[in-house]
């Protein structure tokens, strides 16, 4: 029967979990919901249903994948109508390649087709009016509540139980654990409690002082009058169709269209205001002059509707999040109470899925840390700060996105001590986890690197490849502040690292360890590199919040978890002239050798010095407090000027830390995948693992630029996917790191990757690509 599960909400969320849930035994699961439970009123009440599965995020888009395919082997719930994506610019034309290569590298078969097919799929769409589609043949319409009801109803003929009219007004604990719930008419004990209210999220939340940082938005969309030339069949067969130029998206109802907008200003909801008791608290009124311009679009996209009349039209409230994904997973401080928010129908069953495994296996099978609810720092959790991002959300959700467009304001909202400093040598910035980082300094001139062109040519610049040559060749200056440093200490401290990560950490005081933290299937959560600076203190340089939490959680009594980031900095140093600045400016000795930590000074500075280098060069990561940094900036810079120091962004670290082959986590390795796979093999102490089932290897491009995410083409097959890549400077190649099965991962192997519907030819070489010796890391 498995624990006790009390789910919050019988939306599509809450549904699919206690479908999810059941089928792996799990069978003792009490689904409450506030309202009747035919409707009770939420999202999914008014969902209209379009599942398009192209997305960025591999995570999401295997999320829709899953959707359809159960929706489909369920009776009734799905109409595999097709998804079409049209463009009306080039700018859309490039994009919809694009989308086309995310779909090819999870496994989903799409077309970019030219006008005349595109009209050929739609009855109402005329080819003159658009320059090209992308046709995915599985999306389709997802009845909501059909899909409800079917998981509802074999997730209680395996024994569950749903129950409609219970409000819940209290959830029960004991110590840190959570025990039950409280509604206003019963009490039900639980070991585990799932809530998937959706936008009532942020209330449900509060009841254990948990922010929830979703905002409910109200979205328009209305449905026609009949139009001529839609027949009045019973089942839908026009795809369901993007208009992403324009915010707009179509599905047919019979003779009728059902159009949805994006193209409104954001409204948000607050659902404390929200009517309690009508049949549909999440359906306002139709606001009338929002939705004039964007009929005019769709009139000019599908004529047809000219002199077509709304009968209907409402604006349905759905939740938004800072950064679009959901918000999946554990209650930071209250243990067995779980979070699956923020879900569209779309992704809905996929959600549930990797829900249901986290709790009855520990780990969800696909890599969901872009997903994770303790993902957030704490100013990014702030109801402001949720509110401007997610209105900026809104309006962009179909906008044509470049991974490094810096998000608009609150900004700057993390800044470290540097900042000024950067400013006045020019830098560009980007955003990257909340912190301001300088992509390249303007002050720095640009090199003649080969001329770039498109979506590589933006947000980038020549002078990265000066500052990543000047680190190889005198020294340069990173920002090292945003990484995540985490003081672990303690009685047990030692003990407790040891046991979580990979790597044997009870190594003498002054010594930096490289280790794992891995699931227990053995799949890559993060990767850390700790320093041992007393018998039980740590200094753990980590991965953002998603780690600072894991070792906050599973930390033993006695042992403390501090995040010591905001208050502290840290310059990396690097490069054949390090060595030279830092002694300008420090008596200390500094021969201690490779990945050991010092304390030392830099003028009168207390710095301690760790000697590691992700750009796989000699020097140190210097940390102090964040009242001294820019002490310490000044002082290395004042050193510097005679040795070539210049300062280096996040473009010039990038391609450094890509020639020398250093993983990024997140990016080239997730869960889904062993250290032997990531080739990280030597971090792991005492543990084996399955024959490799892919691996991860540096592609060299003959030309052209990748930017991560591209599928990678073997024998006219789609064979792997790119994780990151950039032009490495000291090779003066283009690198693109892909995954790759084993028979294709030995160098010398023929492979092409994708970029835009382009097939650039390259092949995949040994590492690391440059100084596999390490004599530039160890001179000392
Ligand atoms: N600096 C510090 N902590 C970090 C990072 C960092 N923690 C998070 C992340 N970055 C960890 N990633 C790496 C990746 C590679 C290396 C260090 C941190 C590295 N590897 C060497 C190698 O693979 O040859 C040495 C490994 C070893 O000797 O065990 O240097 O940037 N503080």
């Amino acid at each position: 029967m498995g624990p006790r599960v009390v789910v919050i909400g019988s939306g599509v969320v809450g549904a699919a979990v206690a479908d999810e849930l059941t089928e792996r035994g799990w069978t003792d699961v009490t689904v409450l919901d506030r309202g009747p439970l035919s409707l009770p009123g939420g999202s999914s009440s008014h969902a209209p249903g379009l599942v398009f599965q192209a997305n960025p995020s591999r995570t999401m888009g295997r999320f829709a994948r899953y959707t359809v395919e159960k929706l489909t082997s369920l009776d009734g719930c799905f109409t595999q109508v097709g998804g079409l994506e049209v463009a009306t610019t080039p700018e859309r034309t490039a994009e919809l390649w694009r989308r086309h290569g995310f779909l090819s590298s999870i496994g989903v078969e799409s077309a970019i087709i030219g006008p005349e097919e595109c009209a050929a799929l739609h009855p109402l769409l005329p080819a003159s009016h658009v320059l090209a589609g992308l046709h995915i043949p599985t999306d389709g319409l997802a009845k909501a509540p059909r899909a409800v009801e079917a998981q509802a109803q074999r997730a209680i003929s395996r024994g569950a139980r749903f129950l409609g009219s219970q409000q819940v007004v209290e959830i029960l604990r004991s110590g840190s654990r959570v025990t039950g719930v409280r509604t206003q008419d019963d009490t039900f004990p639980a070991d585990h409690v799932v809530q998937c209210t959706g936008f009532w999220g942020p209330l449900t939340g509060a009841l254990v002082d948990l922010p929830t940082p979703l905002l409910p938005m109200a979205h328009q969309f209305a449905r026609t009058a009949p139009v001529p030339g839609l027949a009045a069949a019973q089942e839908a067969t026009a795809p369901i169709l993007r208009h992403q130029d324009a915010d707009l998206y179509f599905r047919e109802y019979g003779s009728r269209l059902g159009i949805g907008s994006y193209a409104h200003r954001p409204i948000p909801v607050d659902p404390a205001n929200l009517p309690a008791h009508t049949e549909m608290p999440s359906s306002f009124d139709f606001t009338l002059e929002d939705w004039e311009p964007a009929y005019a679009d769709a009139r000019k996209l599908l004529p047809a509707l000219d002199g077509v009349e709304i009968e209907h039209g409402f604006n349905g409230v759905f939740s938004f999040t800072a950064d679009g994904m959901p918000l999946l997973g554990e209650h930071p401080s209250l243990s067995g109470y779980w979070v699956a928010e923020a879900v569209w129908v779309t992704h809905s069953c996929g959600v549930a899925r990797a829900l249901a495994e986290w709790l009855v296996d520990g780990h969800p099978t696909l890599d969901v840390h872009a997903c994770d609810l303790n993902r957030f720092s704490e100013a990014q959790r702030s109801p402001a700060y949720v509110e401007a991002r997610a209105s900026r959300n809104f309006e962009e959700v179909y906008d044509i996105l470049h991974p490094l467009d810096p998000p608009a304001g609150p900004r700057p909202m993390r800044t470290s001590p540097f900042y000024p400093r950067h400013q006045e040598l020019g830098a560009v910035f980007s955003e990257i986890g909340g912190w301001e980082r300088p992509l390249w300094f303007a002050a720095n001139a640009p090199s003649p690197a080969p001329e770039r062109d498109g979506w590589a040519a933006r947000h980038w610049s020549p002078v990265a490849v000066t500052e990543a040559v000047a680190t190889r060749e005198a020294a340069a200056l990173y920002d090292m502040t945003p990484l995540t440093r985490v003081e672990v200490s303690g009685p047990g401290a030692c003990a407790y690292l040891d046991a979580l990560t990979s790597n044997k950490l009870d190594v003498a005081v002054g010594r930096v360890v490289y280790t794992l933290m891995l699931t227990d299937a053995g799949g890559v959560l993060s990767d850390l590199t700790v320093t041992r600076l007393g018998e039980e203190l740590f200094q753990v340089g980590a991965n953002g919040e998603v780690d600072v939490d894991r070792l906050r959680r599973l930390a033993p009594a006695g042992v403390s978890v501090r995040d010591v980031t905001a208050g502290t900095c840290g310059l990396g140093l690097w490069g054949p002239r390090a060595l030279d600045i830092l002694s300008a400016v420090s008596a200390d000795d500094l021969s201690f050798g490779y990945f050991r930590a010092r304390p030392i000074h830099v003028g009168a500075i207390p710095v301690l010095a760790l000697r590691v280098s992700y750009v796989g060069e000699l020097g140190w990561e210097l940390y102090t407090s964040a009242d001294q940094g820019l002490g310490l900036w000044d002082g290395l810079w004042a050193a510097g000027e005679e040795h070539g120091l210049v300062a280096g962004g996040r473009h010039a670290f990038t391609a450094l830390r890509i020639e020398k082959g250093y993983r990024a986590s997140g990016l080239d390795m997730t869960s889904e995948d062993t250290p032997v796979e990531a080739g990280l093999a030597f971090a792991v102490k005492g543990r084996s693992f399955d024959e490799p089932r892919r691996r991860l290897v540096p592609i060299l491009l003959d030309a052209g630029v990748v930017l991560g995410g591209e599928p990678v083409y073997a024998d006219g097959s789609c064979a792997g996917y790119v994780t990151s890549a950039a032009y490495g400077p000291t090779l003066e190649r283009s690198i693109a790191y892909a995954w790759l099965p084993p028979s294709l991962s030995t160098p010398g192997t023929s492979v092409s990757v994708e970029y835009f519907g382009e097939r650039l030819p390259g092949t995949v070489a040994a590492e690391p690509l440059v100084d596999p010796e390490g004599k530039r890391l160890k001179p000392l």
